[in-house]
């Protein structure tokens, strides 16, 4: 199959929800030699923003939401490994906590973020998903974090990271650590709006962004 053809294949088999398409798709992008992040940026993120969309203007409900979710997460499985590899052999840059906050599970972003830092040299501590601020701020505390990354996908749950932020401040743990946030809605001007330290648009923009916050770290 031809890269383009590959792409639209992979987008296709989200819209439809189908695990099995999406994963054989990822082992033969990986066999073609295709950059495991370029699959996902353009073959089968396209494919769950239209589920998204899809979803937003009630042409397709939540059993479709689900469905995408999993075959995007069946993708993500077989192409993480090729991901990390080269983080193993690196010094490490720095120790992150990785959350999506409270009241949300939306992961799938999230953990692309976490397996990015790795693969970048970060040590990363992911917590998963619904994850109560006090556990995250616990974390911190315990693995003498350099960086908190706290996700968040629902406009609801957004404001969870902003309770985040004032948790650390009040724990005393802040001029320690830096705070960056993500997720579709989230915007530099949230990010000064909740006293955060950063934001990533995307998994490559979180890695860069984590570099410059752990530099800056006092
Ligand atoms: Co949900 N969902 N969902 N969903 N879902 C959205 C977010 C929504 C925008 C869809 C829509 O209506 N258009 C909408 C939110 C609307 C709003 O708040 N304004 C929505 C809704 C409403 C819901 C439910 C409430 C639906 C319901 O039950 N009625 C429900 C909420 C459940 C809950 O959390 N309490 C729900 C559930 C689900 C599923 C479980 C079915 C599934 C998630 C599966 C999973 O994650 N395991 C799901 C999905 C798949 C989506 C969409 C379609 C796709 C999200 C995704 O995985 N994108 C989403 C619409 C959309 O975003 N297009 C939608 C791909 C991923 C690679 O991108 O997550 O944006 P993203 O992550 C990016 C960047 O944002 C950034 O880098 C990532 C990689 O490039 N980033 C960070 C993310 N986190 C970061 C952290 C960082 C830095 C960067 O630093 C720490």
């Amino acid at each position: 199959m031809e890269r383009d053809e590959l792409f639209d294949a992979m987008g296709r088999s989200i819209i439809d929800g189908d695990a099995e398409v999406a994963a054989s798709l990822a082992e033969e992008a990986i066999a073609a030699g295709v950059e495991p992040l370029a699959a996902i940026n353009q073959g089968y993120v396209p494919g769950i923003n239209v589920i998204g969309e899809e979803f937003s203007c009630e042409r397709v409900f939540l059993p479709q939401l689900v469905l995408a979710g999993e075959a995007m997460k069946a993708a993500i499985g077989v192409l993480e490994p090729e991901m990390t590899k080269a983080g193993s052999s690196r010094e490490i840059e720095g120790r992150v906590v990785l959350a999506t906050v409270a009241g949300d599970i939306h992961d799938i972003g999230k953990t692309l973020v976490g397996t990015m830092l790795a693969a970048h040299g970060f040590e990363v501590f992911d917590l998963g998903v619904d994850v109560p601020t006090a556990t995250i701020v616990a974390k911190v505390q315990e693995v003498d974090a350099d960086l908190v990354g706290v996700s968040a996908l629902l406009t609801t749950t957004m404001l969870v990271q902003k309770e985040v932020v004032a948790a650390l401040d009040a724990s005393g743990l802040r001029p320690r650590v830096k705070i960056m946030v993500g997720g579709a809605a989230v915007t530099p001007e949230w990010v000064d709006q909740i006293g955060a330290d950063g934001f990533g648009q995307d998994a490559i923009a979180a890695v860069a962004m984590a570099r410059d916050l752990v530099g800056a770290r006092v």
